[in-house]
């Protein structure tokens, strides 16, 4: 089975257990903030399918529901001034970069208030209020463009790191290895994350490349390439911060490949029947929060109690998020053919809205 592919690389956990790194200083408000923010875009995530089955939502849902570990530790550490770019599957991450829940569930449900003011579904949720370029289309072209604008950042002497994603698919085409050489020429303070949850759509890994491990890729274009345990935050949060260090000194990007599942089908209409069904309850045994929670526990960082009034306070945010959002107008019908060319394009902010 696929899982046993990935048993031994230098920060890969077993079921049970996260090992001792040594992962840097986490206060004990990081440690809950960590936890919160996992289980904040798990309930979001969950709500929006919900939502889904209800006929409520306007476009697809692409959860990242066990992708939580990547997300949240990926751009933890990221600044105001620095930039996300995500993929279809990372509406966590933009929340941890700032994007309010109650915009995701907004723009999910197709709301004038929402960051796109009602056009296009949450894949393409973007906010320029926290430095985040939402998912563009076409796999790949992320790279490109978010080279692009770090190398503005180099050109006006005003640093800035960024953050993207590519999936196990991803990575096949074009644009990720000219991207990938172009910032390794600029040394781009960029970090790219592959999340490998072991399928593109219906196609398995074995289907796709002829590598052990994506980060291998690196070498081809001479950065720094690792792969961990995409399922324990803190391998993911350890692995960042030395990235980001790195990027920030000027050394250029990295490439950090996260193995991981995708425990749902490709989007909440796909039941994913060509999953193996042993393949994924091997993997639900690692969810990357109930592994997280145990450490928490085990450790005594947090108890039992502390754990229920972090999950309580995300209950109360989600529940006013939904009722905001489903309170929203839809936007009227001359919005859709506004805004499409750069002459009519306003400055986009949501500030107005909070
Ligand atoms: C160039 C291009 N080809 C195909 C698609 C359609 N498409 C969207 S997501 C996806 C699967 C991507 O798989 P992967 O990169 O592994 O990411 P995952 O969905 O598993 O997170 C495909 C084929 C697209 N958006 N762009
Ligand atoms: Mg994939």
């Amino acid at each position: 089975m696929a899982i046993e592919h990935y048993t031994t690389p230098q920060y890969y956990g077993i079921p049970e257990e996260i090992p001792d790194l040594n992962y840097g200083k986490i206060s004990l408000k990081e440690y809950r903030l960590l936890y919160r923010l996992m289980q904040l875009g798990r309930r979001v995530e969950e709500t929006a399918i919900s939502l889904y089955r209800q006929g409520k939502i306007v476009g697809g849902v692409y959860p990242g529901i066990g992708h939580e570990a990547i997300t949240v530790g990926s751009a933890f550490d990221l600044r105001p001034e620095d930039w996300l770019a995500p993929m279809h599957r990372d509406l966590t991450a933009q929340m941890v970069k700032g994007q309010p829940s109650k915009f995701v569930l907004a723009q999910y449900l197709g709301r004038y208030t929402s960051p796109t003011r009602g056009k296009d579904g949450s894949v393409h949720l973007s906010n320029y209020d926290y430095n985040i370029n939402g998912c563009i289309s076409h796999i790949g072209a992320m790279l490109p463009f978010i080279v692009g604008v770090t190398y503005a950042g180099q050109l006006r002497n005003k640093p800035c790191v960024a953050v993207t994603y590519f999936g196990d698919g991803g990575v096949s085409i074009g644009d990720f290895h000219e991207g990938l050489n172009f910032a390794s020429v600029l040394k781009s303070p960029i970090l790219v994350f592959i999340e490998n949850n072991q399928f593109a759509y219906s196609t398995p890994l074995s289907k796709q490349y002829n590598l052990f491990s994506q980060a291998d890729r690196a070498i081809a274009y001479g950065i720094p390439g690792v792969m961990i345990d995409g399922n324990n935050i803190l391998a993911v949060l350890a692995t960042t911060r030395y990235f980001l260090k790195r990027a920030r000194s000027g050394l250029g990007p990295s490439l950090i490949e996260c193995i991981t599942m995708r425990v749902l089908g490709h989007s909440a209409h796909d039941a994913a029947d060509y999953v193996p069904k042993e393949m994924l309850k091997e993997w639900k045994k690692m969810d990357p929060i109930q592994r997280y929670k145990r450490y928490l526990l085990r450790k005594n960082i947090l108890s039992e109690q502390d754990i229920a009034e972090i999950e309580q306070s995300v209950e109360d945010e989600i529940a006013e998020s939904v009722a905001w959002a489903e309170a929203q107008p839809f936007p009227p019908g001359e919005w859709a053919g506004l805004g499409v060319y750069a002459t009519s394009f306003e400055k986009r902010s949501n500030k107005a809205f909070e």
